[in-house]
């Protein structure tokens, strides 16, 4: 008999809503339901009817195994053979259907952003925004259903999430008046002005096309090469090389909508805007150290950290905002081209206005169906937004539709339900593979009188998508892009020196890192050559790391300043959904754990004890051994008591054992991971009634920058302060310091 005993939330990450029982279940009984942090999309006709059924109802139904077509089976292990030794016989109908289906289970991963996550939630107009836009979803109190997919853009569908990349957060709301989609990224600048070069930048970033390698990863020669020779490319590389490229989490990522979009209010008053998404949870990122070990020990990193907060309750909440600009015949703003999506505008020149709140409150039921199938497309507007003339842009309205086609197997992607709109469909598009419509009428041609004229253009009262008129100048048809567009350097070097000096060491390490994983000299000094003409300061760092000499820059241009809102660097932060360290030994006093683990959950933060060995200590159920844990997984460490060696140290057992030069009191493998730790400046704690013999062994004391040592009492509050700063950022000096 089946146990029927509730996963608790204690436990994020766990598989099924119920326990699974020891002995295999006998008892006939219908699908579990969902977990609770799952949601789905809402059930919805293809054209856009609410059914007001449970998600569930679009999930497998019944007690049986049954086929396709509803029959039930008594046997899904033996195929239907001629004799027991004998053959396979064609007419077994479940083995053809079992393994054709099986054989087209796959379908084409996108061709960027193939590795995504997804969730559900919903965003809050303030009411802000109304003056400048009619969509309806932006009117004070409209509260509208969104989807989000966050993704890395180089690697393939299983790749690793800490790839050095760019993330796209993708954003769907299910407006009342159509699905409204805000593709954008983590990253204000993109590497192209003209859609034309995007096959190029692609192709140049993907793997190399003989051996296909290096997977997700931009520290190639095809990369740099055409980084080097593409000098509009600069400014996005340059964000990618910084802290941006690496983030912590997607819920600690701003968003960007890159383009200039225009919108118009009621009175059709127009103004330009960029679209932001400020994460509450502040901009954190990791370290490339840790980004390099969380690719092999967890790389499913930002997946998991997505889902397990989702599901722990730490809903991540972003406020979107724009920069207003005036639509002006030149479309350019304080000197920024606004049409030239290399270029951002700093806060400081237009101010981020907050016009509404998003909260992702549920996580996928199905990720094939959800975040797989979701088609997100920029054509995707609702009345009162429209596009500009950016180039880039330009081009995105062909390419989404058209991937579809082929990633999703035909014209009707729109119709699957992730795709569905909350909004009555009257389309007129008919027929194709997968229609999941049954169309009722004869005329699905306009004018007809056959079906009463159904369906019937919006007059202007009945608030149509309009296509805001814009006058185009009189031109010639050619195919060459505006002077403004020529300026590869200006924003780049604004970038870079507004970067905190620890963020500054960083993009230099990484521009070392990338330029020393080529193998072309070449493209190593075309590439420096671009940073001279971005920081004389920057390219002396990466010239020394590379053994080269630093050219002298070839290109002037006026110095726009610095932009403050741009560091990662100082603040305090909310803390809900981080992940906390206790690492015990046998013999742990159970009441210190106890205080620790009260007070990170009364924090939202997700208390996971580290043992010697699996099972339980005392009381205490341990969530990861010595032999398991890694550093990338906390975002800080408490050393509880006594930590010596568990009979496992062994280094034939795990090598990791034999990290340090010489046998410590503690266990190996705690050392190692409180190193860690301190290199990745994240807080630490011990709590021992004198000197913590596993600080000792790390080389640490109670005095060292973000250590805190004490009593449960005393050390608990400290380090939820240490967590909220992110990283102890003082603890190294940076080579503007030396
Ligand atoms: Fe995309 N992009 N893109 N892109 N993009 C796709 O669409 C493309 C661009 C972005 O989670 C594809 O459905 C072209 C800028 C995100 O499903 C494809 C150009 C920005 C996602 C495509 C761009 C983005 C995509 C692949 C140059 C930031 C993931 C599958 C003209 C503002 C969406 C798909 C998701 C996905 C084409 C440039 C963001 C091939 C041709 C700029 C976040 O259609």
């Amino acid at each position: 008999m089946a146990a029927t005993k509730k996963n608790g939330p204690s436990a994020p990450g766990v598989p099924a809503s119920e326990a699974p029982s020891y002995e295999e279940p006998t008892v006939p009984a219908g699908p579990l339901p969902p977990k609770d942090d799952q949601g789905g999309p809402d059930t919805l006709t293809p054209t856009g009817v609410s059914t007001g059924l449970p998600p569930e109802s679009v999930g497998q139904q019944g007690e049986f195994l049954t086929t396709a077509h509803g029959a039930r089976l008594a046997d899904t292990d033996h195929s239907l053979r001629a004799g027991r030794r004998g053959p396979t016989l064609l007419q077994d109908h479940h083995l053809r259907e079992k393994v054709s289906h099986f054989d087209h289970e796959r379908i084409p991963e996108r061709v960027v952003h193939a590795r995504g996550a997804g969730a559900h939630g919903v965003f809050e107009a303030n009411g802000a925004g109304e003056g400048i836009c009619q969509a309806g979803f932006l009117q004070s109190g409209v509260r509208t259903p969104v989807f989000v997919r966050f993704s890395t853009v180089l690697g393939s569908r299983g790749s690793a999430d800490l790839a050095r990349d760019t993330r796209g957060f993708a954003t769907r709301f299910y407006t009342a008046e159509g699905n409204y989609d805000l593709i954008g990224n983590n990253i204000p600048v993109f590497f192209i002005q003209d859609g034309i070069k995007f096959p190029d930048v692609i192709h140049a970033a993907k793997p190399h096309p003989d051996r296909e390698i290096p997977q997700a990863q931009s520290a190639h020669d095809t990369f740099w090469d055409f980084a080097s020779l593409h000098t509009e490319a600069q400014a996005h590389t340059m964000w990618n090389m910084s802290d941006r490229g690496i983030p912590r989490s997607f819920r600690t990522m701003e968003g960007f909508g890159v383009h200039t979009w225009r919108l118009a209010n009621a009175d059709g008053d127009t103004c330009l805007v960029k679209f932001h998404w400020k994460p509450r949870q502040g901009v954190h990122s990791v370290t490339w150290e840790e980004a390099q070990l969380s690719n092999g020990y967890d790389p499913d990193y930002h997946r998991r950290d997505l889902a397990d907060a989702i599901e722990g309750g730490a809903h991540p909440v972003w406020d979107l905002g724009v920069q207003v600009m005036p639509d002006t015949e030149d479309q350019t703003f304080e000197g920024i081209d606004l049409l030239d999506p290399t270029k951002f505008v700093p806060e400081e020149l237009a101010p981020v206005q907050l016009i509404g709140t998003m909260t992702l409150n549920a996580n996928p039921t199905n990720y094939f169906a959800e975040t797989e199938q979701v088609a997100f497309n920029p054509s995707n507007l609702v009345p009162g937004i429209d596009v500009t003339n950016d180039p880039l842009l330009q081009a995105r309205l062909f390419s989404y539709l058209d991937t579809q086609i082929t990633r999703l197997g035909g014209p009707n992607w729109n119709q699957l339900p992730i795709n569905r709109a909350h909004a009555p469909i009257n389309d007129m598009l008919r027929d194709g593979f997968h229609q999941d419509a049954v169309h009722g009428g004869a005329a699905p041609y306009r004018p007809n009188s056959l079906d009463g004229g159904c369906p019937f253009v919006a007059g202007h009262d009945d608030h149509p998508f309009i296509d805001l008129p814009a006058s185009v100048d009189a031109a010639i048809k050619e195919r060459a892009h505006p002077a403004s567009f020529n300026d590869h350097f200006s924003q780049v070097a604004l970038f870079y020196r507004s970067l905190a000096p620890v963020e500054q060491d960083h993009v230099a390490a990484a521009y070392t890192f990338e330029l020393s994983k080529c193998y072309e000299q070449t493209i190593r000094e075309r590439q420096l050559q671009a940073l001279a003409n971005i920081d004389a300061d920057l390219c002396k760092k990466v010239a020394d790391g590379l053994g080269l000499t630093p050219p002298a820059p070839t290109v002037t241009y006026e110095d726009v300043g610095a932009s403050a809102a741009l560091t990662q660097v100082g603040g305090s932060w909310p803390v809900a959904g981080r992940q906390l360290g206790i690492v015990i030994g046998e013999g742990v006093t159970e009441a210190a754990v106890t205080t620790l683990q009260k007070a990170a959950q009364a924090a939202g933060v997700v208390p996971l004890v580290i043992g010697p060995h699996g099972g339980k200590i005392g009381k205490l159920i341990v969530n990861r051994t010595y032999a398991n844990a890694a550093s990338i997984e906390f975002d800080a460490i408490v050393l509880v008591g006594e930590l010596p060696p568990a009979p496992d140290a062994m280094v034939s057992g795990d090598t990791k054992a034999g990290a340090g030069s010489s046998p410590t009191a503690s266990d190996p493998r705690v050392v190692k991971l409180t190193g860690e730790a301190w290199r990745h400046s994240k807080a630490i704690g011990a709590i021992a009634p004198g000197e913590s013999a596993a600080l000792t062994d790390a080389n640490l004391t109670g005095d060292d920058e973000g250590v805190v040592t004490g009593t449960a009492e005393k050390v608990a509050p400290r380090m939820l302060e240490l967590l909220a700063e992110h990283r102890a950022w003082g603890r190294f000096a940076t080579s503007a310091e030396v």
